[in-house]
């Protein structure tokens, strides 16, 4: 049996004493492990301490006590390009369970030395303003910083929402409002903290205990917090900081005066197809992303769903034939098994950004979107007939669906604005035949 990964059994790249907490993450999931913490890793790397991270997972305490034993190290590996080494990412300088220990969070928080805060919540975190939710433990946090005269701080959101920098100031805003902050604080949190938009993009599939096992192979050594993900890796952020800001162009990130082209393109057309692929290819049987791609009528909706969603995007931001031949091959990836059942999880909040959105941009253009509906139709099919769905609106929408409402009655739930049904009544009702 190897010894358990841990500053006494693997030496990090660069000393961890020196390394200071800039950087509070809420969300501590692979995607972060994945994505955010492998770019301050490089940061701290190439020579700038301050931006160590304090991890905070809102309610499981597993990540917290996987990471706890082994001093906050954990491998990432790389599948797909040959290359699956793993790289130890030694980042993360301390980790809270938010729902166990709030006031640790808050005072990590409304920490001098904390200058940003990163958000991983998912689509739905941004829904819950209470006082343990990531909105309000910022509130509070952002109270006590101006109480005290400290610097505002930075909120950058990652999470998949179509103008997250937006939503994010808006939870916050809030929960502020709902905690009683006094007025002058408010207008600090409105006017002095930056709350830029972020685009990001890696495909990460939840851990499992596969990883653990493979990565410990590779390694040597035991590594309960392991995390696989896929060569690509791209971070496009809105440049707008308070404050202290990291030098994230360093490490590879795209910064811009505006990011919603980016993230509509990525939206609608990986996280579109992803969604397509979810809910048509576990209603076909299939169970992982690369399986759904390989089936030849998936296939060939998600190329007719692109044709479709191309035509609603900015194409200055991307070259989409490059573009979607690249995301063929990232979800045909057979070292990353990518359970659909995941991307299936809250479709009533991933839904509107990723396929009603161009519906109705086509519709005010005269174009139909016999694809995207289709797509549309495998959600609301699948409302019915997919076990294990998970969604914060399921118990809404699940009796809905299985007394075959209209499409109508469930998509004004989601997305009250949304008027473009009849095509996607016309693929369901195709759609229960078949399927
Ligand atoms: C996926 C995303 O779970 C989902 O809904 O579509 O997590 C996707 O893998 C990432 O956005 C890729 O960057």
């Amino acid at each position: 049996m190897s010894a358990l990964l841990s500053d006494a059994t693997f030496v990090s790249r660069y000393d961890r004493h020196a390394v200071k907490a800039g950087v509070v993450h809420l969300g501590l999931g692979a995607f972060h492990r994945a994505h955010q913490a492998p770019a301050f890793d490089a940061l701290i790397a190439a020579g700038d301490p301050r931006w160590g991270i304090t991890g905070v997972a809102m309610r499981s305490p597993d990540v917290v006590a996987a990471l706890a034993a082994q001093d906050g190290l954990y491998s990432l590996s790389q599948r797909g390009s040959g290359e699956d080494r793993p790289q130890v990412i030694a980042a993360l300088a301390a980790f809270h369970v938010a729902a166990q220990a709030p006031e640790a969070v808050v005072a990590a928080l409304a920490h001098v030395d904390t200058h940003l805060v990163t958000l991983t919540i998912t689509e739905k975190g941004y829904l819950d303003h209470g006082a343990l939710s990531a909105a309000g433990l910022i509130a509070r946090a952002l109270g006590r910083r101006h109480a005290a005269g400290l610097a505002p701080l930075t909120i950058l959101s990652c999470d998949n929402r179509s103008h997250n920098g937006t939503v994010a100031r808006e939870a916050v805003l809030a929960a502020a409002q709902a905690a009683g902050i006094d007025n002058a604080a408010l207008h600090w949190i409105a006017d002095q903290v930056a709350f830029p938009a972020s685009m990001v993009d890696r495909i990460t599939p939840a851990a499992t205990p596969e990883m653990a096992a493979g990565s410990s192979d590779a390694l040597g050594l035991l590594d309960r917090a392991a995390v696989w993900t896929e060569p690509f890796w791209q971070w496009v952020v809105e440049d707008r900081f308070a404050a202290v800001r990291p030098d994230l162009a360093e490490v590879g990130v795209q910064l811009v005066a505006d990011v919603a082209p980016w993230e509509t393109a990525k939206l609608r057309l990986l996280n579109g197809a992803h969604s397509a692929l979810a809910y048509r290819g576990l209603l076909r049987g299939h169970r992982f992303v690369h399986e759904a791609i390989a089936d030849p009528a998936l296939g060939a909706l998600v190329d007719r769903l692109w044709d479709e969603a191309a035509e609603t995007i900015d194409q200055s931001v991307v070259d989409v034939p490059v573009y979607r031949a690249a995301l063929r091959k990232r979800f045909a990836n057979p070292a990353l098994p990518h359970a659909l059942i995941q991307i299936a999880a809250d479709g009533s909040q991933k839904l509107p950004p990723r396929l009603l959105g161009p519906i109705g941009d086509r519709d005010a253009k005269g174009l139909t979107s016999p694809a995207l509906a289709e797509a549309v139709a495998g959600w609301i099919v699948g409302l019915s007939r997919i076990d294990g769905l998970v969604d914060p609106m399921l118990a809404d929408l699940q009796p809905l669906a299985r007394k075959n409402a209209p499409a109508e009655v469930l998509l004004a739930r989601i997305a009250p604005d949304f008027h473009q049904s009849e095509e996607i009544d016309q693929a369901i009702a195709q759609l229960r035949e078949t399927a």
